[in-house]
Parts: structure tokens; C-alpha cells; sequence
């Protein structure tokens, strides 16, 4: 593993700048004054600073462990099915490696033994599908917004761009998906290694993919190959933010 994605870098280094943060606008925090004002200031994103913005957004539900459902259905691509993809898999997925990029500092290469040897969140929690089925699992990975300040944002850094392994229905669009950092940074937005207790499959997305709690199940990033940070998200796919935003559904998908 990396030396600089130890437990005292997350914690202490890497200031995040404020000036590209998005607010999304039924955020009560966002609509006070002072925090309006904290944010132009772009200052740097200490611990305590994150702290604030964690205050006023809310956790979606956690459940228990007797919650979980016997069968979480798997939807939309349940196997990628490209060479590229299948020559990772065979390997166990010891050649996979997520890039984050873009409007960093320091652009991360991290294995799923660097994910996996990061601090663990785990939650329960019910995914809801546009289509009309939920499912709760048990969901465990590291989250996203310590490794982003990891990377180090740029002040011009507005989105987290998912970019997938898989073009879903074999069309010529990749699946992708982007979140704000306000979701980024979000104590439930992990990148999901493991589902009940076990590493993911490929159906539910292997090795990788995003969890971002307070959203629509379209939200929820399988085969996550690259987190590219940006400014603008008109230059992705037809310009709408993702896959199905793409194709008339809601950018922010709240539940
Ligand atoms: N890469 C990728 N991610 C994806 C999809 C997909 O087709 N490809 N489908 C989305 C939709 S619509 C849903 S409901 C969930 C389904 O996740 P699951 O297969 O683990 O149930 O993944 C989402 N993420
Ligand atoms: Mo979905």
C-alpha cells in the first residue's frame, strides 16, 4: 500500500478546498448565510470544517442484521461481459485498479488490498430501485470522502465522476454515473467491496462499486474502473451526469 493513504494522512492531510463545493439546494445548512459565506472564503476543509458540513444532512435509515434480505436482486448489467472486463475477473481481480484522477493533486492507483486495508464502514441499509423493487443488504468499503482528500481537490473540483466497466445493453455508451461533494463527502458513500458479509460478486458489481445512501438505486455505480474529479459534467456521455440521467431520469435522485 501507498505510504501517503495511511491512517494519519486521512486524518490529518490534504486540504480540500470549499470554492467548487455544490450544494444542492434543499439543504437547510445551505441555505444559512454563514455557510454560504464559509464556503466562498475557499478555505481549506479541516476535520472540524468536514464536521460542520456533515451537520444538517441527514443518514438514510440503518437497519439490523435480521432486516437483510434473503435475495438482493441484481439489476441492470449483471456481467459487463467485454474482454477487457473478463480478463480482470479471471485474474480475481488482482490487476484491477481504481483510478481517481482529474482535479487532484496527487491521482490515486488503488488495489482492492489498498481498499481493503483502509478503515471499514459497514451499514444496512434499503436500496430502492426506480422500477419498484427495494432490497436491504449489508454493504461494507471505505469511504469515498477521506480518499478524496487524500487525492487532494483542486479548487475547481465540483464533481465525483464514476466511470464503469460495463456498457449496459451492449450499446456504445458506458455506464457512469457523478455525485456532488456534498454526497462525496457523505458519511454513508462508500466504495463497496463486500455485500452481506461476502466480496461483491460480479452481478452486484465486482470488484467495486459506489454506495450513495440517500439516493435512487441508478445512482449506485457497479464495476467502478475510474473517479475522475471535474468541473463541469457536459462533456460526459450526452451531458446529463449519468447513464440514465442521460436518458430523462432526475440528476439528484433523493429518496
Ligand atoms: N455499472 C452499472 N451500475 C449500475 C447499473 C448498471 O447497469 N451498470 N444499474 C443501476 C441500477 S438501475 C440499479 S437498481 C442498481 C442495481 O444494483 P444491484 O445489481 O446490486 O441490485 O445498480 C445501478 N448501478
Ligand atoms: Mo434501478
Amino acid at each position: 500500500m501507498k505510504d501517503f493513504l495511511t491512517r494519519r494522512t486521512l486524518l490529518t492531510g490534504g486540504a480540500i478546498t470549499l470554492g467548487g463545493l455544490a450544494l444542492t439546494g434543499c439543504d437547510a445548512l445551505s441555505a444559512s448565510p454563514g455557510f454560504r459565506n464559509f464556503l466562498s472564503a475557499g478555505e481549506s476543509l479541516t476535520m472540524s470544517a468536514q464536521r460542520a458540513l456533515m451537520f444538517g444532512q441527514p443518514l438514510a435509515r440503518e437497519f439490523s442484521e435480521r432486516d437483510i434480505s434473503p435475495v438482493f436482486k441484481a439489476n441492470g448489467t449483471k456481467n459487463p461481459n467485454t474482454p477487457a472486463y473478463n480478463a480482470l475477473a479471471s485474474g480475481n481481480f488482482n490487476a484491477w485498479r481504481l483510478r481517481i484522477d482529474g482535479l487532484v493533486e496527487r491521482p490515486l492507483d488503488l488495489s482492492l488490498a489498498d481498499l481493503r486495508a483502509l478503515p471499514a464502514r459497514t451499514q444496512i441499509t434499503r436500496h430502492d430501485c426506480v422500477e419498484g423493487w427495494s432490497a436491504i443488504g449489508k454493504w461494507q468499503g471505505a469511504q469515498l470522502g477521506p480518499l478524496l482528500q487524500t487525492a487532494g481537490l483542486k479548487p475547481n473540483a465540483r464533481f465525483a465522476v464514476m466511470h464503469c466497466a460495463d456498457n449496459y445493453g451492449g450499446g456504445a455508451d458506458m455506464y457512469y454515473e457523478s455525485i456532488d461533494l456534498i454526497d462525496g463527502f457523505h458519511p454513508q458513500t462508500i466504495l463497496a467491496y463486500n455485500l452481506n458479509g461476502q466480496p461483491l460478486d460480479v452481478a452486484h458489481g465486482a470488484p467495486l462499486r459506489l454506495r450513495v445512501e440517500r439516493q435512487l438505486g441508478y445512482k449506485h455505480a457497479k464495476y467502478l474502473m475510474r473517479i475522475e474529479m471535474v468541473e463541469r459534467l457536459d462533456s460526459f456521455g450526452r451531458g446529463k451526469g449519468g447513464y440514465w440521467e442521460d436518458r430523462g431520469y432526475e440528476w439528484y435522485a433523493g429518496i
